[in-house]
C-alpha cells in the first residue's frame, strides 16, 4: 500500500505558479516555456488553460480561441502555433505548411497533431465558471456553444484520418506527436527509419539545458527532421502521408486520450442540446476504449503500441501501458492495472524518491533517470492520470498522485521533469504546464 507522502505547500507556491504564467503569456498565448519553447504548442494550451482558469475565466478562453485560431481546415488541430518570436527548431520556414492545402492562412503552425486533451480543459475551465457564475459563467457557456463544432471536427479528424480502417487506435507519423518524444516506447519504430540526406539546421533546444543529456541525442533529431521533410514534400495530405512516411504507429496513450476526451466533449453537448453529435462522441469513445483494451498484452497486463510497418506489438514499459487507466476498461483489467502501478515495478519501487508514476518502469532495462521521456517524472502526466483516477473513481489514488506531486514542486522551479531518484529538477524551468498543473493541485486541496 503505497503512503502519501506528507507536502507543505504555502500561497507561496501558488504565487510562483501564477508568476510563471503571467511571465510567459504572450497576450493572447502563452508560450510553453520561456526560452526552450517560445511558441504555443496544442497540449500544453490545454493544460494551461485549466491553470489560467484559477486566475481568470477570460484569459483562459482567449487560450483555448488562440489555439483554435490555428484548426486545419480538414480539422486538425496543430502541435504547435508560432508566436512573433523565433529561436526554436524547426521553425515556421521548415514546416512549410504555407503550401498545405488545409492550413489556415494567416496563423503559422506545424503541420502534426498532439494527444487531444482539448476537451479535458473546455469542461475544466466551464466548471470553474459554473462555480464562479455571473460574466465568467456566461462567457464560459457561450464559448462552448461557439467552439463545440470546432473540437467536435478536431476528434472526426482524428477518427477518420488516422483510423480509416477503424482498429479503435490513433495512427501517429512523428513521434512528437504522441508528446511523449523519445520514449523507448518509439525505439522499435524509430530503428526502421535510416535517415537520407536532410536539408542542414541547427539546434536550439541545446542551447536551453544546462546538461545535454537530458534532450535527444543528434541522431534522434536528424530522425525527427527527416520525417518532417517526408511529410512536407506531400503537402501534408493524410492520404500521402500515410502511404508514404517512414513511421507508423497506432499510439494507445494518444487513442486513450481520444477515448476519454469524446467522452468528455459528449457530456459537453448534452449539456447544450447537442444530442446526435453527444451520442456520435459516445459511440466514438467506446470505438477507442474497446482498441485500447484489445491492445493490452495479457501477459504484462500493460497496454502495447503498435507498429504498422513491422506488424509489431511493442512491449517496453512505459506509463502508456496504463492507457486503460485513462479511458476506462473492464473492473477486472482495471484491478490489474491499479495493483502494476501501484506495485514495485512502478510507483513502489524502493528507489524512488516519491512514489510517483514515472515515463518509464524503473525496473526496465530502457530506464533512463534524467533523460526527457526515457525515465523522469513529468508533473503533467501525474495530472493526467490523477484526473483519470478521480473522474473513474479512484479518489483515494488521485488524492496521493496530487499530494506527492504536490511535495515534488514544493521548491518552486516548475520544471518540465524531474528525475525521480534524487528529485533533480530536469530540462527547462519555469515550464507553463507545470506551473498550470500546480494551481489546480493547490485549488483543489483548498
Ligand atoms: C516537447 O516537444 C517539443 C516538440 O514538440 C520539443 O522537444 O521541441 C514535448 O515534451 C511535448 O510533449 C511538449 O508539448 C513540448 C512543449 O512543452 O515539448
Amino acid at each position: 500500500m503505497l503512503t502519501r507522502v506528507r507536502s507543505i505547500h504555502s500561497a507561496s507556491l501558488a504565487e510562483g505558479a501564477e508568476y510563471v504564467l503571467r511571465n510567459n503569456d504572450r497576450g493572447t498565448m502563452t508560450v510553453a516555456a520561456p526560452r526552450l519553447y517560445p511558441h504555443l504548442w496544442s497540449w500544453d494550451a490545454a493544460f494551461v488553460a485549466i491553470g489560467w482558469a484559477h486566475l481568470s475565466v477570460p484569459r483562459a478562453i482567449t487560450e483555448l480561441s488562440t489555439l483554435l485560431a490555428g484548426q486545419w481546415s480538414n480539422g486538425m488541430i496543430p502541435h504547435i502555433q508560432f508566436s512573433e518570436g523565433g529561436g526554436y527548431f524547426p521553425g515556421p520556414d521548415r514546416w512549410g505548411t504555407d503550401s498545405a492545402v488545409c492550413a489556415p492562412r494567416g496563423v503559422q503552425t506545424s503541420g502534426i497533431c498532439q494527444p487531444p486533451v482539448h476537451a479535458i480543459a473546455v469542461a475544466k475551465v466551464l466548471g470553474r465558471a459554473r462555480d464562479a457564475g455571473g460574466p465568467d459563467r456566461a462567457l464560459a457557456e457561450d464559448f462552448l456553444k461557439a467552439s463545440f463544432d470546432a473540437w467536435m471536427r478536431w476528434h472526426l479528424w482524428l477518427a477518420e484520418a488516422r483510423d480509416p480502417h477503424q482498429h479503435g487506435l490513433v495512427e501517429i507519423h512523428h513521434s512528437w506527436e504522441s508528446g511523449l518524444d523519445n520514449s523507448p516506447r518509439w525505439d522499435h519504430s524509430y530503428a526502421m527509419v535510416s535517415p537520407g540526406p536532410v536539408e542542414p539546421y541547427v539546434r536550439t533546444d541545446l542551447q536551453h539545458v544546462a546538461d545535454l543529456s537530458q534532450r535527444p541525442s543528434d541522431y534522434e533529431y536528424r530522425q525527427y527532421a527527416w520525417l518532417i521533410d517526408q511529410m512536407r514534400s506531400v503537402g501534408y495530405d493524410d492520404t500521402l502521408v500515410r502511404s508514404s512516411v517512414d513511421f507508423r504507429v497506432r499510439d494507445v496513450l494518444m487513442s486513450a486520450i481520444l477515448s476519454e476526451s469524446s467522452q468528455v466533449l459528449a457530456e459537453l453537448g448534452d449539456s447544450i442540446g447537442r444530442r446526435a453529435q453527444a451520442a456520435e462522441l459516445s459511440e466514438l469513445a467506446g470505438r477507442f476504449r474497446a482498441g485500447v483494451t484489445r491492445a493490452v498484452s495479457p501477459v504484462t497486463g500493460l497496454a502495447r503500441d503498435f507498429d504498422v510497418r513491422s506488424g509489431e506489438w511493442i512491449h517496453t514499459a512505459t506509463i502508456a501501458g496504463f492507457a486503460p487507466l485513462i479511458c476506462g476498461t473492464n473492473p477486472a483489467l482495471r484491478a490489474r492495472q491499479l495493483r502494476i502501478l501501484t506495485g514495485d515495478q512502478w510507483m513502489g519501487n524502493p528507489s524512488l524518491a516519491i512514489p510517483l508514476p514515472t515515463s518509464t518502469s524503473p525496473a526496465s532495462p530502457a530506464f533512463r533517470r534524467t533523460t526527457y521521456w526515457r525515465g523522469p517524472v513529468w508533473p503533467v502526466v501525474t495530472w493526467l492520470l490523477a484526473w483519470a483516477m478521480h473522474r473513474h473513481g479512484e479518489d483515494g489514488l488521485a488524492a496521493v498522485l496530487r499530494d506527492n506531486s504536490l511535495t515534488q514542486l514544493a521548491h518552486g522551479d516548475f520544471a518540465e521533469y524531474y528525475d525521480p531518484l534524487s528529485q533533480a529538477p530536469l530540462g527547462s524551468r519555469n515550464q507553463s504546464w507545470t506551473a498550470a498543473v500546480t494551481l489546480d493541485w493547490l485549488a483543489e486541496r483548498h
